[in-house]
């Protein structure tokens, strides 16, 4: 080609193709906007090539339409398209620290019932951003004239160089992809990772294709499943082993609570001398008290640790286990509990359809669900009845049943109140989270966390341990906590902010001031350390306080089953956790549903394949690839378990 004619392509495209150009690399820029708001990675060069063709592609299908009205209008519509996925990643990222999937639309029906919650602490200006392409663009269209004119035969040419144009940098961007990151295209629950190697677009295709096949090739997906999960259960086949907890508690009845958002760092706090938990305190100290606890929820929070404490499952990374597979056969701790005489219930006063509980709780085996409806809504903080009426009308209604049943009991009874947004606070007791210094013999008030989220949050962690407290007053008093151990877990972590978080350990109240690197005080709060402070409390408690222990081995809800059960007498031949009573070493693996994990070594960050470690033990190679391998390993075979309704078949051979 000579150079005259390459310089009227160029001319040629310019002048009428300008429109397309500018969509490809806007929306390329929105592609790296949104890597930088929420994964804060831009810097991969395979995810801005991997965008560019893809939006090459997109682009090329203007050709198709004939009128200039209508190739205006198509690349119109895929910009408010692609807009609509970078606005809605981003705020589905801010919540949940992660990207949207096609999967989950039915679990996001739940996040209309917290909408206080999005509006408030959602959706943040940020979010907002990508608004800028759309505008531009519509700007663009309005000024200049020169669109996407139409000769066919030039437009035939060149699609085709665009074409091998785009597979070239794919190509490109595939050589530059870490080997390691492939996998998770396939497999897709380190979402993120996909994101930070493919792109944004990438990823929206490969969830939508990965969330059709199944659904088209059941049988085949369903095969390969069934003989990985066979293969897990014969190389780990469950066998008894005893240690001096087993049976300790059998026979006894249990009261579980889910205490709803309640993070373990608040136990260790006390402002003005007054701890923010005194009764989860006394509890721990009185108890077992496994100090290194993590709940391992997935998008279905609340109702993923229900899950996975009842199942020693990890939760689905398809969507939610109580909103879509709620119809599968699990194993869990009320159906074995059932078999062994016990009647078992579970109490909350939210909308029995919300997580989809009536009918989950009916698969997992309880014998009555009593929701909202079974309760006299006389207080309402936050999301619906007060955690202290709540509370009150339940001893009444275990009172009953104990009368009526005359058999042991397990019952839940899930807390709601400290749910975010942790805004209803005049009706919870006074509590102060300001600080007092005295200066040159003067006291001085500090605001410091006070009217931060952060502060609002302590305040209702107040009042949730205050509840709890009077529940076990109200329980004893009714002599329900005789020959009852009292189990409690922290459901989830909070979500707050990583700035309040500085300020409450960085906070220097003589100079008003945030201390940074330069102060000898100064705590180096970074992204690990927050992971890592999103334990929650798991104690196991009786009134006789005859086993009183503080367990430091790092433990997951996963592990619950096998723990507690070894207590009780009961165990799941499906169970994935561990019995942390029998682990020799002090070390456990827990496991995240993106891969990450915790041992008592480290904590290893699956999408960025990050080490952080927590002492200063050399850690070799081969530790971190076993955990990498056994954490993938959980999760691919509590999803296939889950997907397929595998213990119903292999329950049924
Ligand atoms: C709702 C409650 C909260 O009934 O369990 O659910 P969450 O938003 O924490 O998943
Ligand atoms: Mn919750």
């Amino acid at each position: 080609m000579k150079k005259r004619e390459i310089k009227n392509i160029i001319l040629n495209i310019k002048e009428n193709y300008s429109l397309l150009i500018i969509f490809i690399l806007t929306n390329t820029i929105n592609g790296v906007l949104l890597r930088l708001i929420t994964i804060k990675s831009s810097l991969k060069i395979s995810a801005v090539l991997f965008d560019l063709a893809i939006l090459i592609i997109i682009s090329l299908f203007t050709f198709l339409f004939k009128t200039k009205k209508r190739r205006v209008k198509y690349l119109f519509i895929m910009t408010i398209l692609i807009t609509i996925i970078c606005i809605a990643n981003s705020i589905y990222y801010h919540y949940y620290s992660s990207f949207i999937s096609v999967s989950l639309i039915a679990t996001a029906i739940f996040a209309k019932d917290v909408s206080d919650a999005i509006f408030e602490n959602i959706l943040k200006p940020v979010d907002l951003v990508y608004l800028w392409q759309p505008i531009f663009f519509l700007i663009y269209i309005k000024r200049k004239n020169v669109i996407c004119s139409k000769n066919s035969t030039f437009e035939k040419n060149i699609s085709k160089v665009a074409i091998f144009f785009s597979m070239m940098i794919m190509g490109i961007g595939a050589i530059l992809v870490p080997s390691n990151a492939w996998g998770s295209l396939h497999k897709l629950w380190n979402r993120e990772s996909v994101v930070i190697n493919f792109g944004p677009y990438i990823y929206q295709i490969d969830d939508i294709v990965q969330s059709l096949i199944p659904r088209i090739n059941t049988m085949f997906g369903h095969d390969s499943a069934l003989r990985v999960v066979k293969e897990y259960y014969k190389n780990n086949k469950y066998e008894k082993k005893t240690n001096e907890y087993s049976n300790i508690f059998e026979g006894k009845n249990i009261i579980v609570i889910h205490a709803e958002s309640i993070q373990k760092f608040t136990m260790d706090l006390k402002f003005n001398n007054q701890e923010v938990t005194p009764n989860l305190n006394n509890l721990a100290s009185e108890g077992i008290f496994f100090n290194n606890f993590y709940s391992q929820v997935g998008v279905g929070t609340s109702s993923d640790a229900e899950f996975t404490f009842n199942t020693s499952l990890m939760p689905s990374n398809r969507g939610t286990v109580f909103v879509n597979f709620f119809d599968r056969e699990y194993i869990s701790i009320p159906k074995l509990l059932n078999k062994k005489g016990y009647y078992t219930y579970s109490m909350h006063a939210n909308n029995g359809e919300f997580w989809n509980r009536n009918k989950m709780h009916q698969t997992l085996g309880y014998n009555y669900f009593y929701s909202k409806d079974s309760y006299d809504i006389d207080e309402i903080i936050g999301l619906g009845l007060s955690d202290k009426s709540f509370f009150t009308q339940s001893v009444q209604k275990m009172k009953e049943i104990k009368e009526q049943q005359k058999k042991p009991f397990y019952g839940l009874l899930i807390m709601l109140s400290n749910h975010t947004p942790f805004s209803d606070l005049e009706l919870m007791p006074d509590y102060p989270t300001t600080i007092d210094v005295e200066i040159n013999g003067e006291k001085i008030t500090r605001d410091y966390i006070n009217k931060t989220k952060l502060g609002n949050y302590i305040k209702s962690v107040h009042y949730a341990d205050e509840a709890i407290g009077e529940l076990i007053k109200n329980l004893d008093e009714e002599g329900l906590l005789d020959n009852t151990i009292l189990v409690i877990y922290g459901d989830h972590d909070a979500r707050l902010d990583y700035d309040d978080y500085n300020l409450l350990y960085n906070y220097d109240p003589i100079n008003d001031k945030v201390m940074d690197e330069s102060d000898d005080n100064y705590i180096n709060f970074n992204e690990y350390e927050y992971e890592l402070n999103r334990k929650v409390p798991f104690i196991i408690w009786t009134k006789e306080k005859e086993y009183n222990k503080i367990v430091e081995v790092p433990t997951g809800m996963i592990d619950v089953l096998p723990t507690l059960g070894n207590m009780i007498g009961i165990h799941s031949k499906y169970q994935l956790g561990t019995d942390i009573m029998n682990v020799k070493d002090g070390d456990n693996t827990v496991t995240f549903t993106d891969g990450s994990f915790v041992t008592s070594k480290l904590y290893y960050n699956a999408p960025k394949g990050e080490i952080y470690p927590l002492n200063n033990e050399p850690i070799a190679e081969e530790y971190i690839n076993l955990r990498v391998n056994h954490s993938s390993e959980l999760i691919e075979v509590s999803n296939d378990i889950i997907y397929y309704d595998l213990i119903n078949e292999l329950e049924k051979k």
